[in-house]
């Protein structure tokens, strides 16, 4: 199987981030893709597609916004990466503020989501790296990798949060259906897709199935309760199965089943598989226990819905064994 990746997906190097009241070392650090390739292999660089398939997903002005961000954090004599800290969660009114700190909170989500220097370029090769894997599957490959780094689940049309600027999974997605598929998004990251979700929560053409913490004990909280079932034309698109902590591969494989059965009952002809390894028992930053072997049985499980597969990269934060656990995926897959 191809893996997509463009070395400037390593640029986006914040140095901290908000964890539980103080500042910790940033958990998503580009060590992690450098881990995934040295047991994968060499990748495909991905071509440049240009904005137009960002911009058929996200919000002209918040991808403005990404690309000046830490510019003019500078150019407010700010020193180091980004951060938001007021949201305007009560009454938003669509007010055009020109103070950094504001731009920051309208297109944001959280606080854990720092913008370095790079952070626009690596972001934007990730999506180019998911419309590189998606061309593979389209012109006939089987099953194709997209090393996403940073990852996208959490990013909405116009906010970052979760590590996440532009929602690969969804940039694909939407392209995908551009070309005439039928998609189903699953979502087996350790923590809900809240912004996969978000973007298709109206539609009825792409189905989007998660299976992640329970939002009451983990983030991103208040998304990804198993009663969010989408809304309008997408009323039964989304489907979220949360687990508690501690869930091993005993306890994951029955909502993997469900997930697949309502794929295959929506009819979907391309799956776009957000695969986070942090479900994985040294997670750092996680709960499950999903161990190593698992993601061999987990991939070999999901290729059984037998159709195209593009797997989209996202979390995972145990780096010493995110190369073996990423390889045991990709082989489930196909190889
Ligand atoms: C991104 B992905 C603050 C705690 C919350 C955000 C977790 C983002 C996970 N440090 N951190 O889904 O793996
Ligand atoms: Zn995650």
């Amino acid at each position: 199987m191809k893996t997509f990746f463009h070395p400037d997906q390593l640029l986006h190097a914040p140095v901290q981030e908000l964890h539980n009241g103080g500042f910790v070392p940033f958990a998503e650090v580009p060590a992690r893709a450098a881990a995934i390739l040295a047991a994968v292999g060499d990748p495909v660089l991905p071509r440049d597609a240009g904005m137009a398939p960002i911009a058929a997903v996200h919000d002209g002005d918040y991808l403005a916004f990404l690309q000046v961000a830490h510019r003019d954090w500078l150019a407010a004599g700010r020193h180091g990466d980004a951060h938001g800290y007021a949201w305007p969660v009560v009454r938003r009114r669509a007010l055009s503020l020109d103070r950094i700190d504001a731009r920051l909170g309208r297109f944001s989500m959280d606080a854990s989501t720092p913008i370095a220097p790079g952070s626009w370029t690596s972001a934007y090769w990730g999506a180019q790296s998911a419309l590189g894997a998606l061309g593979a599957v389209l012109g006939g490959d089987p099953a194709a990798f997209a090393l996403c780094r940073p990852p996208g689940h959490h990013a909405g049309r116009d906010y970052l949060g979760g590590y996440c600027f532009l929602n690969n999974a969804a940039i694909a997605a939407e392209a995908a259906t551009a070309a005439g598929r039928r998609v189903a998004i699953l979502d087996v990251d350790y923590h809900h897709g809240n912004g996969t979700q978000d973007i298709f929560w109206d539609r009825g053409d792409v189905f989007f199935a998660s299976i992640h913490a329970d939002p009451r004990t983990d983030y991103p909280f208040f998304w990804g309760h198993a009663d969010e079932v989408g809304e309008r034309a997408g009323a039964g698109a989304t489907l979220n199965l949360p687990l508690p902590q501690g869930t091993d591969w005993t306890q994951y494989r029955p909502a993997l089943d469900r997930a697949l059965s309502a794929i295959r009952a929506f009819g979907a002809d391309l799956m776009v598989v957000s695969f986070g390894a942090d479900t994985f028992a040294g997670d750092p930053i996680s709960q499950f226990r999903i161990e190593t072997a698992d993601y061999r049985a987990m991939a070999r499980q999901i290729a059984a819905a037998g159709m195209p597969m593009l797997v989209v990269m996202e979390g995972g934060y145990a780096v010493d064994a995110l190369g073996a656990n990423v390889a045991a995926f990709l082989e489930g897959m196909g190889g």
